[in-house]
């Protein structure tokens, strides 16, 4: 029988220190601070350390009771962090405990940084987040791969990670729901004739349903599932990856292109003159994934065609593909969608709002339809901003 029960601010400070990681008599600040779509996440205070309580809800807190989901999601995202932890130490939170059937992860607190999404809206550009980030989703990719694992200790990695009730709100959320007249959809009402105009365009569901099929068949790696800028805790100097709980094994481009496609919806939340530092971000992140994949896969490759002329030079080329469509999905889903960004949605003149909603999506629906045509991050820039004009 499971034990789960949902922690409080005060059952909280009880169960970190009947876990000795704070002495009986100190007196501790409890404070929740999720502001996420799905968990609680406990803020523990004490004189000289803190530490991060994130508890699972058996349902997701953005909608409420009525959308039930599984408590299997703190334990992967658990043993993601640990994976994850183990390729890209720099990048992720320290784990100190977990708890399977109270659905809790006990993690280093990270609040000496800023959530990047929040850093960014208020004029932040973090000049080593994309280095970083660039450098966390190769290191974190490669290791999981057939080519570093070789296809049976991948096979059976993979299968710990099935993730199918994560996987089913991504599916629906990211890849279907938008393009159809669907009641998770959210928008307003001065974006309906956008809304309408794309679930008409056969062609976008086309290519939509091919990059649909992508996220649901490959198994290249073990991704993080969500890097949006929410998933980033940043400074100028630091950068930590959080909240892998959609972890799963699927399309290499995915995590970059949800990182990328992020810092363009900031972009379009800005004015021009302040744009440079996130296409120089988006830029660098994809040259530094390149520059790591490819060490990587020199150093350590189990693959006998590893050596053959042209065979990563082709993959690189097919990720950056994939990503393009990706990014251009979730700029859509993230401006119709039912989960939206703060980026977007704060923006407080309405005309302006709107006008950026708008480029949101036409940007997006280029980047999936024509995502064979890009073959650098300067040319999603240049489209990014013909896009503007
Ligand atoms: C019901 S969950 C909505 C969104 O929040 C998560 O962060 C994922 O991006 C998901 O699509
Ligand atoms: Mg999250």
């Amino acid at each position: 029988m499971s034990s789960y029960e949902s922690l409080t601010t005060g059952s909280a400070v009880s169960l970190v220190k009947k876990l000795g990681l704070f002495a009986e008599s100190e007196t501790l600040s409890s404070r929740e601070i999720g502001d996420g779509n799905l968990n609680y996440v406990f803020h523990i205070k004490g004189k000289e350390k803190s530490v991060i309580v994130k508890q699972a809800l058996p349902y997701a807190k953005v909608v409420g009771e009525s959308w039930p989901l599984t408590l299997e999601r703190a334990d992967i995202e658990n043993r993601a962090l640990r994976l994850q932890g183990k390729f890209a130490p720099d990048y992720t939170p320290k784990v100190y405990y977990s708890d399977k059937d109270l659905a809790i992860t006990i993690m280093e607190d990270l609040s000496h940084l800023e959530i990047a999404r929040t850093g960014f809206i208020n004029g932040e550009d973090y000049p080593l987040i994309a280095q970083h980030t660039g450098e966390f989703i190769a290191r974190t990719l490669y290791s999981t791969s057939d080519f570093a694992m070789g296809p049976q200790e991948k096979k059976k990695l993979q299968n710990t990670f099935c993730n199918p009730e994560l996987c089913d709100i991504t599916e629906g959320l990211v890849f279907t729901d938008p393009f159809f007249d669907a009641e998770t959809n959210d928008f307003e009402e001065g974006l309906r004739p956008d809304a309408e105009k794309l679930w008409q365009d056969s062609n976008l569901k086309l290519h939509t349903a091919q990059l649909k099929r992508l996220f649901l068949t490959s198994g290249d790696a073990l991704l993080h599932g969500d890097l949006h800028t929410g998933s980033i805790f940043a400074s100028e100097t630091e950068t930590k990856i959080i909240d892998p709980e959609f972890a799963f094994y699927g399309p290499f481009g995915f995590d970059i292109a949800h990182f990328t496609a992020n810092l363009f919806m900031n972009a379009l939340s800005r004015e021009d003159s302040r744009r440079e530092p996130l296409y120089a971000h988006i830029v660098t992140v994809w040259d530094v994934f390149n520059r790591e994949f490819t060490r990587l896969w020199k150093e350590n490759n189990t693959e006998a065609f590893a050596k053959t002329e042209g065979y990563l030079e082709w993959l690189l080329a097919d990720i950056f593909e994939q990503a393009a469509g990706f990014m251009g999905l979730e700029m859509i889903r993230r401006t119709i969608g039912l989960a939206h960004v703060k980026d977007l949605d704060g923006i407080e003149d309405e005309a302006a709002r709107l006008q950026a909603k708008q480029r949101s999506l036409a940007i997006g629906a280029r980047f999936v339809k024509e995502r064979h045509q890009f073959t650098s991050a300067d040319q999603l820039v240049s489209a990014f901003q013909e896009g503007l004009q």
